[in-house]
């Protein structure tokens, strides 16, 4: 398997990669032993082209690949790994330039291309952003949702995604959204899962944990936090903010909350407070404040984490940088603004020559983002978000990946035309929940509850008695039972006896009551479904996602490794005439020319389709549902 292939090869060993690594070593890749891999490439693609009769089928230039020497030197991660966590979290606290985490790899395309970004992109820019981001303070590269859409959605394991660019960014730390005891899924795990999973991802290569818990509910934290301080890792303990502090009508989530949430994450020892400002809601003078008390209140470095769908969150890191913030979160300027991380570009550029100049190569950070403006082309067909800044989010508050991911899924269930109505009923499920922190889980459950109150016709008015004959959506339910945790003023009673109907809700650690999973068992059940050997990497993502798991196996048994294929073919197939190389093992390359549609089968349900491969003919019989 991969894995095993990469930790032994010399290349890697040596630590010496560059961009041909994986074209020029492909035997790493040669996962599945099957002889007919040809095949089954050829039947993705056919596949791909069925079920995507009107795609638009583009031919790409080459990305503008971002120049390197193949030998990055040393950076915070060397450092990092020779002071450890606590004295690492005390010089970025001392130290004057404002550090720079790139959320390039993860926050920016799951809040702007339904996090679609495939690992093979990501590698392929991966040896020049190890020297051009070489002083960042890291990478936000793993974690969040792009775990869960690795496997489900692109068909390739985000444990390969981990290795393959800790191989070739040897030297800048590598940081994961985790949240909390939901780890990367969307309800609590038992204990000895969350402490698996972090064990398992530190081993593998994550530096830094930005923990959090979706209602800044502290048992909710416990768990993980304790955990990635036994790993030995650097734990940011994080604050999710919500509403205004500077709005004298907010009384839930006031400076006051904040800081004493921080000052109780400092007490559990963790090494930085992170600001979440998931939805982009901390306004520049706000967060001058905020910064500014936190610093003095706690010892720690505070870093900060935005998205810009308003248009001002430059001016917030500004603004920030000014109070003492010691890290901000940017992404490239082609994957940065709207529901993404502001641009990296535009505040190194603000503060050259000033005060807290972040150090950063302005002219090789625009290369970086030249070759993410050409990735980003083959991602045309999710990249539907927001065409200008909108200050509305102010009124919705709704998580920048959400936000570009609700009209889609409120297209999918024929509500397109009732949008509008859809954000106002977030705003308004926020208001009859007594005002909670919106986060992936909390935030899917109020869009959740949004929309299936759009669909049924309920009111926060008629909500409790026309509910008593509704099944409400899972994640309602899983939230009134307490399985998400606890929200600052409680839970609505009525409301929850109406969803409930007769459960009974925890007021304990959902952890507490859930059984250890047993690992010998889940390994047992592994060994039955998955194609190749496997490991505790496997194992532990079985644990959190056993359906979708069930689903990559059979799809890897079906089309094998699909992971080196171009994306645009990936996504789209290829359009009538194209010829594309696919380098499927060692040094061997398939030359696939698409020629067309062929014949439907209707009794059998099936329509061939017709290829050229290396130059013969070849047709390949698909499932047709159309
Ligand atoms: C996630 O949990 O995936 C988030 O990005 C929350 O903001
Ligand atoms: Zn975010």
């Amino acid at each position: 398997p991969f894995i095993s292939n990469i930790l032994t090869h010399p290349t890697f060993l040596a630590g010496k990669c560059h961009t041909k690594f994986i074209d020029e070593t492909p035997e790493l890749f040669d996962v599945t032993g099957s002889r007919d891999r040809a095949t089954r490439v050829l039947k993705y693609i056919a596949q791909i082209q069925v079920d995507n009769p009107d795609a638009e089928r583009h031919q790409y230039d080459t990305p503008r690949f971002p120049k390197h020497t193949g030998d990055p030197k040393p950076g915070l991660k060397q450092q990092l790994d020779r002071m450890g966590p606590r004295e690492f979290s005390k010089w970025v606290r001392n130290q004057k330039k404002l550090l720079i985490t790139d959320t390039t790899m993860r926050d920016a395309h799951q809040s702007l291309l339904s996090t679609r970004m495939r690992t093979r992109d990501m590698v392929k820019g991966a040896p020049g952003t190890a020297e051009i981001l070489r002083d960042c303070f890291s990478l936000e590269m793993w974690g969040g949702a792009t775990f869960d859409v690795a496997f489900r959605f692109l068909h390739e394991n985000p444990w390969e995604r981990l290795w393959l660019l800790r191989g070739l960014i040897p030297n800048i730390p590598f940081q994961m959204l985790l949240r909390g005891s939901s780890t990367v899924g969307y309800g609590n795990y038992p204990d000895n899962v969350v402490r698996e999973f972090i064990k398992q991802s530190a081993i593998n290569g994550i530096d830094v944990f930005r923990v959090f818990d979706s209602l800044n509910w502290m048992p909710g934290m416990e768990v993980a936090i304790d955990e990635v301080l036994n790993q030995g890792k650097f734990c940011e303990g994080t604050i999710c903010y919500t509403g205004d502090i500077l709005d004298p009508s907010n009384t839930t989530f006031t400076l006051d909350y904040y800081i004493k949430m921080a000052k109780e994450l400092e007490k559990r020892g963790v090494h930085s407070i992170a600001i979440k400002d998931m939805a982009g809601l901390l306004k520049p003078y706000a967060a001058k404040e905020l910064v500014h008390a936190l610093r003095n209140e706690v010892e720690l470095p505070i870093h900060l984490h935005t998205h810009d769908t308003s248009g001002n969150q430059v001016a917030t890191y500004l603004m920030a940088a000014e109070a003492g913030v010691d890290i901000v979160d940017c992404a490239v300027a082609s994957m940065a603004g709207m529901t993404s991380q502001p641009s990296l570009n535009a505040v190194v550029a603000a503060l050259q020559g000033q005060e807290r100049d972040t150090g950063l190569d302005l002219d090789r950070i625009e290369e970086l983002s030249n070759y993410y403006a050409d990735v980003r082309l083959r991602y045309e067909k999710f990249d539907h978000g927001l065409k200008t800044t909108d200050t509305d989010i102010y009124k919705y508050e709704i998580p920048g990946g959400q936000y570009t991911n609700l009209r889609p899924q409120v297209n999918s269930l024929g509500l397109g035309s009732r949008f509008e109505e859809v954000k106002q009923m977030y705003k308004k499920v926020d208001v009859m929940l007594g005002g909670i922190t919106k986060v992936t889980p909390s935030s899917k459950m109020v869009g959740d509850l949004a929309i299936f109150m759009v669909q049924n016709d309920l009111t926060p008015e008629n909500i409790v008695e026309k509910g008593e004959s509704l099944t409400f959506p899972d994640s309602v339910v899983t939230y009134f039972k307490g399985m998400m945790g606890q929200p600052p003023h409680g839970f609505p009673k009525d409301l929850q006896r109406v969803v409930l109907k007769g459960e009974k809700p925890i007021t304990c650690r959902p952890g507490e009551l859930l059984e250890p999973v047993d690992f010998d068992k889940a390994r047992e059940e592994v060994k039955e479904l998955c194609p190749h050997e496997f490991d505790m990497r496997e194992i532990i993502s079985y644990c959190i996602y056993p359906k979708v798991m069930k689903d990559y196996w059979k799809n890897e048994q079906e089309y094998g490794y699909l992971m080196r294929m171009g994306s645009h073919v990936f996504f789209n197939g290829l359009a009538v005439g194209e010829r594309n190389l696919i380098n499927i093992e060692d040094g061997k390359t398939l030359v696939i020319r698409y020629l067309g549609m062929g014949d439907a089968h209707p009794d059998e349900g099936t329509r061939t389709v017709i290829f050229e491969l290396n130059g013969n003919r070849r047709e390949v019989d698909v499932r047709d549902q159309s």
